[in-house]
Parts: structure tokens; sequence; C-alpha cells
């Protein structure tokens, strides 16, 4: 077996980078590691500011030709790449799982086909992307979508092909070409992606991956004058290094952050739907930017909500990810492991009641948590755990439900339950957020807006606003014939 292989799950991943068409090896690597047992996944190529800016020159050298090519080819290549990631599920399913911790059945039932979905509706997407014509006083205006350039994507590691998928579809129906940086604790798939792209008649060029640590090589990315778009999935301290390396070319942003989103339960709640999406926050070990982490209840229901959580969370099976039964697999690293603790451990310092939980397991395993008597302004109420952690605080009326909702300096999602649904209209509208679920929670549709406000991000993405991001849009004003026949 090449040196450049490594097989996970009896799946052979290529851990080099993938840029113009080609597999290029760096001289250095890093371990990829399993968070499920800690084993040794491969040692992949550890980019350098050479292999980012080669890159780069591919992604620039690729894009006139895939601009220029008819939406009708690009929207049958992305396509073929659909068919080319059903083909797979299965090998990508577990090596994600593998990679990043989350469940195998979630990876084969619901991720994975919407991966293959992101191409599918970006390719459809983009065949009724309509041109706008108007008329001025008799000259024509023409408004078209133009392809903007090279976009470089920079993708966190709990939803790997997921997200990275969510931004590269829209990029290359556009006409864009694309540098992938996958985040280093998940390289894997990513450079499946790479061989299915290529078998689906990607031309070299227009998809190109990078792999290595954000810190090594993100700057060489982001700082580039030839990139176009930088879309970036992860951190607030990020997202504030990315945007100050991109100001001095004025490279436009799309910023998806974390969150801190409330689950407001009142009173007339179904109190069983209520408990059932709460519950539901423990998905993927916490590691959701949407989740619902901070449960504000009507004080009248608290206790008998409580009870009835304490029993189906105990409920939870937690073990190996791979095994169908599982309910929640191990946190990513040990980092952030390290980091999910030291939160919940500095609130039960500050006074906080662990209601279940509040400890770490073996390995990398988190006991599910819930937290009470927690103050608003409290470091676990306010800050991101990213981890299986939630916090239960009580209200008495819907403004200060509102109040609490909107606490924070994040503002990505919320989700309200209550059998009213005046109160459902009434509340929601008052909610600081980009999405908003009334007795539901993670109903997706690419159609569409998804982002979120003050620190949860900048702009938005999905249906026709992943357009508006990845185009140039453009103007163009004829004059009727013989305007000038006096
Ligand atoms: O994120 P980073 P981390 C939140 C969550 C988590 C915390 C830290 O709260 O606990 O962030 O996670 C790349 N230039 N979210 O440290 O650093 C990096 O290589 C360019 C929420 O893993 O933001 C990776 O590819 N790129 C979130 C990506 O940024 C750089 C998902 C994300 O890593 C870079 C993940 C640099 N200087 C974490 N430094 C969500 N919104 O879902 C790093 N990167």
């Amino acid at each position: 077996m090449s040196a450049h292989l490594t097989t996970v799950a009896g799946v052979p991943v290529d851990t080099r980078h993938f840029i113009g068409g080609e597999r290029v090896a760096s001289t250095e690597t890093f371990t990829d590691v399993s968070p499920i047992d800690g084993s040794t996944l491969g040692e992949i190529s550890r980019g350098t500011a050479m292999e980012a800016a080669a890159a780069v020159a591919a992604a620039k050298a690729a894009f006139p030709a895939w601009a220029a090519t008819p939406r009708a080819e690009r929207a049958r290549i992305l396509h073929a790449v659909a068919d080319g990631v059903e083909k797979r599920l299965e090998e990508l399913a577990i090596v994600e799982t593998c990679d990043n911790g989350a469940l195998l059945r979630s990876h084969r039932r619901g991720v994975m086909p919407r991966v293959a979905h992101n191409f599918r509706f970006f390719a459809d997407r983009l065949l009724t992307l309509g041109h706008e014509d108007f008329d001025t006083r008799g000259h024509t205006n023409h408004v078209s979508w133009d392809p903007a350039g090279p976009c470089v994507l920079i993708t966190p590691w709990n939803a790997p092909l997921m997200l990275a998928t969510w931004k590269i579809a829209p990029a290359l129906a556009a006409g864009n070409t694309v540098i992938l940086k996958p985040a280093e604790w998940t390289p894997l798939t990513a450079s499946l992606l790479a061989d299915i792209a290529t078998e689906a008649g990607l031309p070299a060029g227009v998809l190109n991956v990078v792999q290595g640590y954000g810190s090594e090589i993100g700057d060489v990315l982001t700082s580039h004058p030839d990139v176009r778009r930088i879309s970036f999935t992860g951190s607030v301290p990020t997202a504030r290094h990315i945007a100050a390396s991109a100001a001095p070319n004025l490279t436009p942003l799309s910023l998806e952050l974390g969150g801190k989103s409330p689950l407001l339960v009142f009173a007339d709640a179904d109190l069983d739907l209520a408990v059932d999406l709460a519950v539901e926050q423990y998905d993927n070990a916490g590691q959701v930017c949407l989740a619902a982490t901070r449960i504000l209840v009507e004080e009248t229901a608290a206790e008998e909500f409580t009870r009835r959580f304490v029993e189906k969370a105990s409920r939870l099976k937690q073990g190996d990810p791979r095994d169908e039964a599982t309910d929640i697999g191990p946190n990513i690293h040990p980092r952030q492991l390290e980091k999910i603790d030291g939160f919940v451990q500095r609130a039960l310092a500050a006074g906080a009641r662990a209601v279940i939980g509040g400890h770490r397991k073996d390995g990398l395993y988190y006991a599910p948590t819930l937290l009470t008597d927690v103050a608003q302004d409290s470091e676990i109420v306010q800050e991101e755990v990213f981890g299986p952690v939630l916090t239960l605080q009580t209200f008495t009326d819907e403004e200060e439900a509102v109040r609490l909702a909107n606490g924070t300096r994040f503002g990505l999602a919320a989700t309200v339950a209550t059998g009213d649904p005046d109160r459902a209209a009434r509340v929601s509208a008052r909610l600081v957020a980009g999405t908003v679920w009334v007795n539901c929670f993670f109903v997706r549709d690419l159609r569409a807006p998804f982002g979120g406000s003050r620190h949860s991000g900048v702009g938005r993405e999905g249906g026709t606003w992943s357009f508006d991001f990845y185009c140039d849009l453009k103007n163009t004003v004829t004059a009727p014939k013989g305007w000038n026949d006096h």
C-alpha cells in the first residue's frame, strides 16, 4: 500500500492534499486520531504556505473555464457528485464516525443523505436562478449572477462533510472554484470527496483540498488577493482573526459561528414534547452550533418538566458511536473535553447544582449534564460549552422569558414550546435569532436562509442567499436601438 494511503474501517483514504487535480504531499504530517478509542487513523499531510498558495493558484487557473461552463453542464456534474456520495454513503458514514465520533446511525440515515442533497439542491436551484430584466425609459437593465472567483472555505469538525458541502455545492454551482481547508481533527471525508468529485468529472483545479492547521496556513488563504470569497464556520475568536486577515483585500466574508440558543418551555406546552426537544440537545454530544443549551421553563411547570427530563435523559445510552443502539458518543478531542469540564466545574464552584451529570466518564465521554441554580450573567449561561451540558432557568411571564432568551451575545436559533399559537407568534417575533422553531427542532430546508445575528455570525446562506453571497451581481444597462437618432 502507498505511504500516502491509510485505511479506516476498511476504506482507503488518501492522506495528501488535492491541488489542481493532483495528490500533493507535504514533507511533514500530523496524526489524525479517533475520538472513539484514541487509535491513530492516519498521518495526514501538514500543509504549509507553499501548498496553500499552490491551491489558490490552481483555483485561479481553473476559474475562467469553470465560470464559462454552461449552467446545465455544471448542474449535471454536481448531480454526478451527489450520485458518487450516494454510492459511497456507507464508506463516508463509517469514516466520518471514526474521525469525529458522531453517531454512525445519524451519518447513515441523516447526514450523508443530506450531503448528497446539498449538491442536488444547489444544482437544481442554479437552473431556476433567473436573470432579471427591466426597463428604464426604454433602456434595458439586465441583472446577471456572475461567478466571483476562487472561494476559500474553512470548516469545523462537528459535522465535517455536511458543513463543507453546504458551502462547496453553492460555490461550485455559482461557477466559482474552491479551496477547502477542513478542520485538522477531521480531515478524512474531505479527501474522499475529492476522489468522488474527480470520478464525477469535476475538472482539475475546480475543487482543491488543503489539509493542515488553521494557525499555520489560514492566513495565507484568507489574506490572499486572488481569493474572492471566504466562508467560515467555527469559533468567534477565529472569525475575528479571519476578518482582520481578509480586511486589507476587503474580501467578502460569510461567518457561521457559535450559539447559546434558548429553549422556551411555557406551562401550556405539551410537556412530553418539550422534554423530547430538550433531550435532543445532547445530540452529537452537544457539539452542534444550533443546540438549544439554555432551557427556560415557566416556573409553574419546572418541577414536572425536570422530573420527566431526568427520567428520559437517564435512559440515554452512551457509548461507541458505531453501535446502532448508542445515543451519545464521545466528544471530539482531549482539549475539547478539558474545556467542557472546565466550564462545568467553574459553574459548580459558583453554586450551580448538577441535576444530572456534571463529570467526565472514561475516555472522551462526558456525562450528559443539566445544571440549575445558574445566574443569567454567569459564564455557564453566557458562553458556548459545545458539549452535552444544558442549563435550566425559570421564568414567571412572557416578558421575563424573552428577556432571558435574548440575554446573551449570540443569536443563532431559538425554540419555543407552547400550546398557544398566539403566544408562539408573539414570542417568536421578539426573539433575536436567525432561526426560530415552534414545537419542533432542527427542521431544516435548504430553501430557507440560515445564519445568526450578533456574535453568531455575519450573513445568511441557503437558497438564493447562497447565490447572493457566492456571486457578483451585475446590472448591464443597454440603450434602445437608435437612441441617439434625433
Ligand atoms: O474552532 P476553530 P475550534 C466553537 C465551539 C468550540 C470552539 C473551539 O464553541 O468549542 O468553537 O473550536 C480553522 N485562520 N465552534 O478551536 O479554531 C481550523 O483549522 C484560518 C462552533 O476547533 O474556529 C478549523 O478548520 N482558519 C462551531 C476551523 O477554523 C483557522 C464549530 C474551525 O476551528 C485559523 C466549531 C486561522 N487563524 C467550533 N485557526 C460552529 N459554529 O458550529 C483555526 N482555523
